[in-house]
C-alpha cells in the first residue's frame, strides 16, 4: 500500500506528515495522500487546527519533475490547494530544508507558514524552463509584494527563513522541534482567535502597484536579465502582471495555460534533461557509497598564475587553508595581488563583505618553497602547459607530499597517465581540470587515469562539490571531453572564415543560437597567442589565427585580435577582413556566401560527432555528462540541453547525413560519422536512449 502521507493527532491539532524520500516531491500518491488527509481533518469536528509538515531532510521540494510530460493524474496540486483554501480551521505549514516550487505553493494554500531557522524558500521553476504552475505567480506577490516576488520568480533563487519572515512569506521562525513549535503556534492562533485570511484574498501588498501599474515595469526592468531566447522569463512576467488587474481564480487559470505551454516545450525538456544529467554525473561507475573519500583539511596549489590563483581562491572561499607555491618571489607577489584584487572586486559588487576578504586571505600561505606542500592532503599543479615541465615537477612533488596525499594536475590537454608514470604512486594521481576564471567557472573535469585509485577519485569528486563546482569524471585523451570537442569546432570555424564568412558572422550565428560569445570573441578573450604557441609546439597551423598572432594581434590584451577593442567593446576590423580574403586567395579557396544555418551545422555537428566518439571510447560515461560539461564549461545554452541532447532533438539521421556529405565535399576524414552516430541514426535511436541502454 503506497502511503507517503500520514495523519496523526496532538490533542485538538491534526498533523499531516509527507514522507516521500529523498525530497518529498509531489508525485501522484503524495498529492492524493495530502488531499485525503486534509479532507479527513477538515471533516473531523474534534480537529481544531491542521499542521502540514514533511519528514526527512526537507519539506516538499516541488512537483515530481519525472511526472512532467506524462498524463496528469488527479488530484492536481491546484485541486489540493483549492481544498486547503476552503478549510475553515487554522492551517499551518511547518517547513524545513528547501520548500521549493509546488512545495512552497502548497504552503500558500495554508493560512500560516512557520519555518525552521535554516530553511531556504523559493520558486525555482524558471531554472527548469517553467513558471510556477499552481498559483505561485499570484500568491507570492500577495504575501511579499511585487518588489520581492518578481526577483524571486525571475531568478528562481531561494531566500533564507529570516528574509522570508521579514518579507511576510513566513509568520514565525521555530527554534528546536519544528512540529511541536507549529502545534504551539496553532494553539496560539486558536487562543487569540486570529483571523483566518486566505493568501488568495490578501491584496494589501498589491495596492501600491495597482494604483500605479507603470511601477510594475520598473520593477521588472530592474530584475529581468538578458534572456537570449529563453521563453520562461517572459511568461513569468506576463503571469505576475495578472496580479494587477485579474481576479485570482481567473489569473491562476491563465498561469496554468502558460505553464502547460512551457512544460510541453523543447526548452523546458532541455533544462529538465540537464537537471537530471547534473545529478547523474555525480554517479561514477565503480565508485559506490562504500568508497570513502580521503579527508581533505589542507590544500596546496603549485603556480600562482591566472589558474593557480583562481584554484586557490576556491579553497579559501570554503575555509580550507591553502599553500600557494611559486618559483620566484615576484611571480608570487603578482599572483597574490591578483587574488586580492579579485576579492576587492567582489566587495565592490556587494557579493562579499570586507571582513570576509581578510578571513579568506588569512587562509593563504604564499611561498616559494616547494617543501611547504609536505602536509597538504591534496596538491594541485597549475603550472605552464608543457609536458616536460609538469613531469619534472611531479617527480619532485611525490618526494615531498605526505603519504595518502592526492596529487592532481590542472592540465587542460596533456596525458595524465604519462604524468603519473614519473611517480611511484600512480593511484594517487589524477587530473582536476578547472576552467578560467577558476574561482568563477563551475565546471571541474576530473580526469580518471588508468591507475587512479577509487578513493582518490571519490576524494576529488568530494573536493569538487565542497568548493562548489560541478565535477564530471572523464577519461584520458587529448583535451578530455570539453577541449576535444572545442577543437573540432575551432577547426571548422577557421575553415568557415576561409570559405567566405567573417568573424562577426560566425560569432553572430553562435550568440543567436544562445552562446554567450562566439569562437573568435572567445579567442580574443583567452588570447590568440595561447593557441598559437601550443600549435607551434605541435607543428600545426591555423592560417588566419596564426597570421593575426604573428602580427602581434593577441586579442583583448593587445586591443586588437579578430576584432578591434575599445575597452571591452569589440568592432569588426577591415584589416582582419583583408587578411582573411588574402588568405583565401593564397590558399586557393573560392569565397562564397555562408548562411547562418550552415555556420551552426558546421560548428556544432562536428562537436556532436566528436562527442559520439568520446562515448564510444568511454571517455565520458553518459551523453548527459557531455551536456553538463558544455553547460558549465563553455556556456552552451541551457535551453538547448547541451550538444548531445540538442542533437537528439535535431535528429541523428539528419546530422549523420550532413556530416557524411561534409566529409565527401571537404575530403576531411574527421567528418566521417562516428560508428555510434551511424548506428543510432540507422536505428532511429538517440544518445539519451543509448545512455539508458548502457545504464540498464
Ligand atoms: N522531482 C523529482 N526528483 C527530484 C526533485 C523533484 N522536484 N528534486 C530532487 N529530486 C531527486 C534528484 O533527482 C535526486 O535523485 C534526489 O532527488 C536528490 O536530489 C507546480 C511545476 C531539493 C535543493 O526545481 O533543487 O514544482 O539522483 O541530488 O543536492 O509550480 O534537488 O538521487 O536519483 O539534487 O540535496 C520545482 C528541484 C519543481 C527543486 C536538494 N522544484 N530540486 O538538493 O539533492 S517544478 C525544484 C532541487 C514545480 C510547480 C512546479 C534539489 C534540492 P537521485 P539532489 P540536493
Amino acid at each position: 500500500m503506497d502511503t507517503p502521507v500520514s495523519l496523526r493527532r496532538d490533542g485538538n491539532v491534526a498533523i499531516i506528515t509527507i514522507d516521500n524520500p529523498p525530497v518529498n516531491a509531489l508525485r501522484h500518491g503524495v498529492r492524493k495522500g495530502i488531499q485525503n488527509c486534509v479532507v479527513a481533518a477538515r471533516d473531523d469536528a474534534s480537529v481544531e487546527a491542521i499542521v502540514i509538515t514533511g519528514a526527512g531532510r526537507t519539506f516538499v521540494a516541488g512537483a515530481d519533475i519525472t511526472e512532467f510530460g506524462k498524463p496528469p493524474q488527479p488530484p492536481s496540486l491546484i485541486e489540493v490547494i483549492a481544498t486547503l483554501d476552503e478549510v475553515k480551521k487554522p492551517t499551518i505549514a511547518a517547513v524545513h530544508g528547501t520548500p521549493l516550487g509546488g512545495g512552497l505553493e502548497l504552503t500558500m494554500g495554508c493560512h500560516f507558514r512557520v519555518a525552521a531557522p535554516s530553511t531556504r524558500l523559493g520558486l525555482p521553476e524558471i531554472k527548469l524552463g517553467l513558471i510556477p504552475g499552481a498559483g505561485g505567480t499570484q500568491r507570492l506577490p500577495r504575501l511579499v509584494g511585487l518588489e520581492k516576488a518578481v526577483p524571486m520568480i525571475l531568478s528562481g533563487e531561494p531566500i533564507p527563513a529570516k528574509d522570508a519572515l521579514a518579507a511576510g512569506l513566513v509568520d514565525a521562525i521555530i527554534e528546536g522541534d519544528l512540529v511541536a513549535g507549529a502545534v504551539a503556534f496553532a494553539r496560539k492562533v486558536l487562543a487569540e482567535k486570529r483571523a483566518l485570511t486566505r493568501v488568495k484574498d490578501r491584496d494589501e501588498k498589491l495596492k501600491e502597484v495597482r494604483a500605479n501599474p507603470a511601477k510594475f515595469d520598473e520593477i521588472v526592468a530592474q530584475h529581468v536579465k538578458k534572456t537570449r531566447g529563453l521563453q520562461a522569463p517572459a511568461a513569468a512576467i506576463d503571469a505576475i502582471r495578472l496580479t494587477l488587474d485579474t481576479p485570482i481564480d481567473e489569473a491562476q487559470k491563465k498561469e496554468r495555460e502558460f505553464f502547460l505551454k512551457l512544460v510541453g516545450g523543447e526548452q523546458s525538456k532541455a533544462q529538465r534533461h540537464l537537471f537530471f544529467a547534473e545529478r547523474d554525473a555525480a554517479k561514477v561507475p565503480g565508485i559506490g557509497k562504500e568508497v570513502k573519500p580521503r579527508e581533505v583539511k589542507k590544500a596546496a596549489v603549485i603556480g600562482a598564475g591566472t589558474m593557480g590563483g583562481g584554484i586557490s581562491m576556491n579553497f579559501a572561499n570554503v575555509g580550507i587553508p591553502v599553500t600557494i607555491v611559486e618559483n620566484n618571489a615576484d611571480a608570487l607577489k603578482r599572483g597574490m595581488a591578483t587574488i586580492e584584487k579579485n576579492y576587492q572586486t567582489s566587495v565592490q559588487r556587494g557579493s562579499l563583505k570586507a571582513e570576509d576578504v581578510a578571513k579568506r586571505l588569512a587562509l593563504f600561505t604564499p611561498t616559494t618553497d616547494l617543501g611547504a606542500i609536505k602536509d597538504a592532503d591534496i596538491v594541485i599543479e597549475a603550472v605552464f602547459e608543457n609536458m616536460p615541465i609538469k613531469k619534472e615537477l611531479f617527480a619532485k612533488i611525490e618526494k615531498i607530499a605526505k603519504p595518502g596525499a592526492v596529487l592532481a594536475t590542472n592540465t587542460s590537454y596533456l596525458n595524465v597517465d604519462e604524468i603519473a608514470q614519473v611517480t611511484h604512486r600512480h593511484g594517487d594521481v589524477l587530473g582536476m581540470h578547472f576552467f578560467s576564471p577558476a574561482n568563477v567557472m563551475k565546471l571541474l573535469e576530473i580526469v580518471r587515469g588508468k591507475d587512479t585509485a577509487p578513493d582518490v577519485l571519490a576524494t576529488a569528486m568530494a573536493v569538487g562539490r565542497t568548493i562548489r563546482k560541478v565535477p564530471v569524471v572523464v577519461g584520458v585523451c587529448h583535451g578530455f571531453v570539453g577541449n576535444r570537442m572545442l577543437s573540432a569546432r575551432g577547426i571548422e570555424a577557421e575553415k568557415l572564415l576561409l570559405e567566405g564568412a567573417l568573424p562577426q558572422d560566425v560569432d553572430g550565428a553562435l550568440t543567436e543560437f544562445g552562446f554567450p560569445m562566439g569562437p573568435f570573441a572567445m579567442s580574443d578573450l583567452a588570447g590568440i597567442d595561447v593557441g598559437w604557441r601550443s600549435r607551434k609546439e605541435r607543428g600545426v597551423r591555423n592560417e588566419i589565427a596564426d597570421s593575426l598572432a604573428e602580427q602581434g594581434r593577441f586579442g583583448q590584451k593587445t586591443g586588437r585580435g579578430f576584432y578591434l577593442y575599445e575597452g571591452r567593446s569589440a568592432r569588426p576590423d577591415p584589416e582582419v577582413e583583408k587578411l582573411i580574403v588574402d588568405a583565401s586567395v593564397r590558399l586557393g579557396v573560392k569565397r562564397r556566401n555562408v548562411s547562418k544555418e550552415e555556420i551552426i551545422e558546421r560548428l556544432i555537428y562536428p562537436m556532436v560527432n566528436e562527442g559520439a566518439r568520446i562515448l564510444e571510447e568511454g571517455i565520458a560515461t553518459r551523453s548527459g555528462d557531455i551536456d553538463v560539461v558544455w553547460l558549465y564549461g563553455y556556456g552552451f545554452p541551457a535551453w538547448r540541453g547541451g550538444p548531445m541532447h540538442w542533437a537528439d532533438t535535431v535528429g541523428l539521421k539528419k546530422i549523420r547525413d550532413r556530416l557524411h556529405r561534409l566529409a565527401q565535399e571537404s575530403g576531411d576524414k574527421r567528418h566521417e560519422p562516428a560508428a555510434l552516430l551511424n548506428r543510432l541514426a540507422d536505428e532511429s535511436g538517440t544518445f539519451d536512449s543509448y545512455g539508458q541502454q548502457k545504464a540498464a
